[in-house]
């Protein structure tokens, strides 16, 4: 087959799409002054804390650490059993916010790509108040979270690279901060939000808002909390730059505690403001925990698998908690990754995603209905490479059970956590091999997007800077 033909169809659906992008978001941007939400949209509280697995929280079984804020969560919400995060930061962000499988639209570490449409831009664009605080580390300068959808924004690794822990630099609203009177960041960013939901209740309360909580916690480095005995006000006091290190397991338990606190310190917040009841709050986390911390689950060990594409690198928490539309204490076993958020915040909100046929993920509202066969979710599919070098990335469909790779590699999941097993090769009984045949099928439909998109892609990583 000559390439070259396809290959230039492939350039120019590609470069439809990105323009198509660009003139939806002018069109959404120009009508923000005059859009209004749908009546009834609820608020948005999203949530994402950074580096923690599924096997940290105590409403998924954990008796090592407390989290009586996320349990408090779940206990009035729907737990999912089989959600799945990308391996590591940047792939989850870009996945979360754009609503796109990595292998469509992923550049490199550390970047979003400008010409992206997020789901903040969406909710914008339809009459939401929107806010953002936590880490960015996405790129942009002080236009980037703007340019994304967010009005209000109070950032950690938005112009540089400070401590964002004890004595923080943070930027906010484009003016770049530095606390040096034994300030904790965590403290200010989730502070910043409380006030936001505050000034937003009592100043507009008829316009619905969207909070997006990226926090910085628990990331290493792994420092002792304000609530922590050694907690030192004096820490990297004079430091430019975050210091590296900080990755032994010391502190873990009170980073976890302190991430759980500020979860509960927004919903406290949502209750005193009386808007509890109007919001849908989903947290999640954006990739397994970091490899030096190795906890107890279910009576074994579990270690940390952080940039990895087993389990222990991707299966998060996921917990959403929407009164009178969520039942309370519920657990779901929908499978979930991280392109179904998107459809999912647009669809709460009543808003239609203005390029449908980009969007890779299914809303979660079916499932939020207790009716998840209605979302049509039959597998998870995974494109990773930390820099988006294209043909190095590794790829894989699963369902909640059984994982296959672009390499022939198969896998059950449940009875082996850590891949060291290969099933291809070796006899299936008929129903894993019919389960197996259909994930290959799912995997080529994917891969024959990824190639699509290898060529473009390659240029446009070339083109956009960090
Ligand atoms: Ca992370």
């Amino acid at each position: 087959m000559n390439r070259a033909a396809p290959a230039t169809m492939n350039q120019l659906k590609y470069l439809l799409a990105i323009t198509a992008l660009a003139i939806t978001t002018s069109f959404v941007q120009a009508h923000v002054a005059t859009a209004q939400a749908p009546p009834n949209s609820p608020n948005i509280v999203l949530i994402l804390s950074d580096d923690i697995g599924v096997e940290c929280l105590g409403c998924y079984g954990s008796e090592q650490y407390d989290t009586p804020n996320l349990d408090r969560l779940a206990a009035s919400g729907m737990r999912f059993e089989n959600a799945h995060a990308q391996p590591i930061c940047t792939p989850s962000r870009v996945q979360l916010m754009t609503g796109i499988y990595n292998n469509e639209n992923y550049l490199r570490f550390g970047v979003l790509d400008p010409a992206s449409t997020t789901f903040a831009n969406e909710l914008r664009g339809s009459g939401y108040a929107t806010a953002i605080a936590g880490k960015w580390q996405l790129s942009g300068g002080f236009d980037g979270p703007r340019r994304f959808g967010f009005d209000h924004y109070c950032l950690w690794q938005l112009t540089r690279r400070p401590s964002r822990y004890p004595n923080p630099g943070l930027e906010i609203d484009g003016i770049e901060r530095d606390f040096k009177n034994g300030e904790f960041g965590p403290d200010i960013v989730s502070q910043y939000l409380v006030d936001f939901i505050e000034k937003q209740t009592n100043d507009k309360p008829d316009q619905p808002f969207l909070v997006y909580y990226p926090m910085m916690m628990p990331h290493w480095p792994f420092v002792p909390t304000p609530d922590h005995p050694d907690w030192d006000p004096e820490m990297w006091k004079d430091a430019k730059n975050e210091p590296g290190g900080f990755k032994g397991p010391k502190y873990w338990d009170a980073m976890v505690r302190y991430t759980d606190k500020m979860v509960g310190k927004l919903l406290d917040s949502l209750e005193k403001n009386g808007v509890a009841d109007s919001t849908l709050v989903i947290w999640t986390g954006d990739n397994g925990t970091y490899q030096s911390v190795t906890s107890q689950w279910h009576g074994e060990d579990y270690v940390g698998g952080k940039g990895k594409t087993t389990d222990n690198g991707t299966h998060v928490g996921l917990i959403a908690r929407w009164p009178g539309v969520i039942e309370a204490d519920c657990v779901s076993e929908s499978l979930v990754d991280f392109s179904d958020l998107y459809p999912t915040l647009l669809d709460a909100a009543g808003v239609a995603p203005s390029n449908p046929a980009l969007l890779s993920g299914k809303s979660l509202l079916p499932a939020f209905h207790g009716n998840p066969e209605k979302r049509g979710k039959d597998y998870i599919y995974c494109w990773y490479e930390r820099d988006g070098i294209r043909d190095g990335a590794s790829e894989h469909v699963r369902t909640d059970r059984y994982k296959l790779y672009s390499d022939a590699r198969f896998y059950d999941t449940k009875s082996d956590l850590l891949e060291q097993n290969r099933l291809d090769g070796t006899e299936l009984d008929e129903e894993v091999e019919k389960i197996r045949q259909t994930l290959q099928k799912a995997l080529k439909h994917h891969r024959q997007k990824t190639l699509f998109y290898d060529e473009p892609l390659a240029r446009r990583r070339s083109q956009v800077s960090r």
